[in-house]
């Protein structure tokens, strides 16, 4: 008997009854819902079952966190709520992290968890895994909402669609107390009660004269700047995108999960020029891009000394003006202001020359002075010795999509490995979290088919780690090459103090790859460019789950990667 039925029917009667079980099955299907990334247990293991053997598919992991981040990417991905669903208190709290990650990098995605009795929960008499869930959720995510009667499944699941995916998408929580999927109703009522949500992300057209002022701006800047979003990729409005931006003539610059929207190869990508332009650019168009601490709150010395206008363009009205002024703001969604852009455009010139000119000639020394670096045949390999060797196969084979975390092995492989295709980089997001590894590498291979790269630093592997059991259980085809520095941002910190390892060093020489062995994949210790290259193609050709521990010189990184002057500085001269 399912767990929370609390009576059996004759079974001529059962016929006509439906219950919250296959209501919320039913609900998801309705709305094109089809796949759930969970952890089992009470409240919701039957429902795993009975949604698995419903067609729906089911994906178990080992902790939520990575189901969350699953999920959440899968949103991201697809424009349709990613789904996540967990046990109670302990469960729901493992998943609500990468809910909040899915809030602050707008991802749609929704996180249903079990919760226990709401007599016993709200007065507190110490129920099984008791806690406030929805109370604690509130504050994480866009919206969030709790279901207490079956009939209302329905519009539950039809509410949380349209909040996580209309106007800015985020997460979403819905909370399902245990008694619901016991619940019985007559099965035709039940059917009535179901919401299939039609355009849940309604398009958002911006003002004509919005449009107006922005193009006026853009026109008239001497060193117009474009920069590339999240936002923008997750619109999957690529082709009017890049339209505009050939158009514009303006050199562009990727954020880092923007990267391929147009190919980092393209002439007009300043992404090897970033200072130069973010410096000297007199107009900076944001399209699905916030001026938040990674574009240094618009700011600062980064921002350089000219007078500059922004033009903001984003669903959330809210957002302009949040760090500096907006010269032309533009609200809507991002496929309905390129369109708007192109209509309005007419006869455009292309920036000055002399602006275009710099920029690309400050590209191609940078380019230039790398390009000897990444061709490097150290041993112990070097971040750019490896690094050139990735950047050669996604070069190769640009359906791959990369998975990216660490700190050394995040920024330097964003600089160096070039994407060509929109929405294959995805990484650590606003956050800068670590732990979004496998979940992500798991959701993207499952949501696309196509393989995937998942470039780790070792700490950044370790909070997602075994989850290489659940790619080896599905088959996924997920390379994993583990970038073994024995530590955080390098392996060489010395305790001065004591006997206990310096906080930043991991076991000297681990052998990751015989986790994979493990569960039934393939491992590979690598410890030169080559050996990286023969492993890491291997593993595409064949789709075989793999993990490739890559032997870094444990000396090669530095401190917390390119981020090292976020690090608080007391004004007493060092002690230690
Ligand atoms: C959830 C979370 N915990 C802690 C951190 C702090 N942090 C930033 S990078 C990092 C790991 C960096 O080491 P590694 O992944 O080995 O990359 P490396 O620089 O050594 O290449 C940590 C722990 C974080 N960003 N997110
Ligand atoms: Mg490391």
């Amino acid at each position: 008997m399912p767990e929370g039925t609390t009576k059996t029917m004759p079974a001529a009667d059962a016929q006509d009854l439906t219950d919250g079980f296959h209501l919320l099955i039913d609900a998801l299907k309705l709305n094109g819902l089809t796949t759930i990334y969970n952890v089992p247990g009470i409240p919701i293991t039957d429902f795993g079952r009975m949604a698995q053997a419903s067609g729906l598919r089911v994906l178990s992991f080992r902790h939520e966190q990575n189901a969350g981040y699953a999920a959440a990417i899968a949103g991201y991905l697809t424009k349709k709520p990613g789904v996540c669903l967990t046990v109670s208190a302990p469960g729901f709290l493992n998943g609500l992290t990468a809910l909040a990650h899915a809030t602050t990098n707008c991802f749609p995605m929704i996180m249903m968890s079990g919760s226990s009795e709401r007599e016993i929960v709200d007065l507190q008499q110490g129920d099984y895994e008791e806690m406030d869930q929805l109370a604690i959720a509130k504050t994480m995510c866009k919206a969030a909402y709790r279901v207490l009667h079956a009939q209302d499944i329905g519009i539950g699941v039809a509410r949380a669609i349209r909040a996580a995916v209309s106007g800015r998408p985020g997460g979403v929580y819905l909370d399902l107390p245990a008694k619901l999927f016991g619940q019985v109703m007559n099965a035709e009522a039940g059917r009535k009660s179901l919401v299939k949500v039609i355009d849940p992300a309604p398009a958002q057209i911006p003002a004509p004269a919005a449009i107006k002022r922005a193009l006026d701006v853009l026109k008239n800047a001497k060193r117009p700047l474009i920069i590339l979003g999240k936002g923008a990729a997750y619109a999957q409005a690529d082709d009017a995108i890049r339209a505009f931006v050939e158009k514009s003539g303006a050199p562009f610059l990727p954020m880092s999960m923007a990267k391929g929207l147009l190919p980092d190869t393209h002439p007009q990508c300043a992404g090897a020029a970033r200072s130069t332009v973010l410096k000297d650019a007199d107009a900076v168009m944001m399209i699905g891009a916030r001026l938040n601490w990674l574009l240094s709150h618009g700011k600062g010395k980064q921002w350089g000394d000219a007078p500059k206008q922004f033009i903001q363009v984003d669903i959330e009205p809210r957002e302009m003006d949040s760090n500096v002024e907006i010269a032309a703001p533009v609200v809507g969604d991002i496929a309905s202001c390129m369109q708007a852009f192109l209509d309005a455009m007419g006869k455009w010139d292309a920036p000055p020359a002399e602006w275009t000119g710099a920029v690309k000639a400050k590209r191609d020394e940078n380019v230039t002075k790398m390009a000897p670096r990444l061709m490097n045949n150290n041993v112990p390999m070097d971040y750019h010795g490896a690094l050139g060797v990735l950047r050669k196969i996604i070069a190769e084979r640009p359906e791959t999509i990369l998975v990216n975390e660490g700190a050394n092995t995040l920024d330097l492989a964003r600089g160096v490995i070039d994407i060509y295709k929109p929405r294959k980089r995805l990484d650590v997001g606003t956050w800068g979290v670590m732990g979004i590894g496998m979940g992500q590498a798991i959701a993207a291979a499952v949501e696309t088919g196509h393989p995937v790269l998942a470039v780790e630093g070792d700490s950044a592997f370790g909070f997602s780690g075994m989850e290489v059991e659940t790619i080896c259980r599905y088959e996924l085809p997920v390379c994993v090459v583990i970038f073994n520095n024995n530590g955080i941002y390098r392996g060489t910190d010395v305790n001065k103090a004591g006997a206990d390892p310096a906080t930043t060093v991991f076991v000297k020489g681990a052998r990751y790859d015989k986790m994979m062995e493990a569960f039934g994949g393939v491992g590979v210790n690598a410890t030169s460019p080559d050996d990286l290259k023969r492993a890491v193609n291997a593993a595409l050709d064949s789709k075989k789950p793999t993990l490739v521990n890559a032997v870094i010189d444990p000396a090669a990184g530095s401190e917390s990667g390119r981020i090292g002057n976020l690090n608080p500085q007391s004004a007493l001269k060092k002690k230690a």
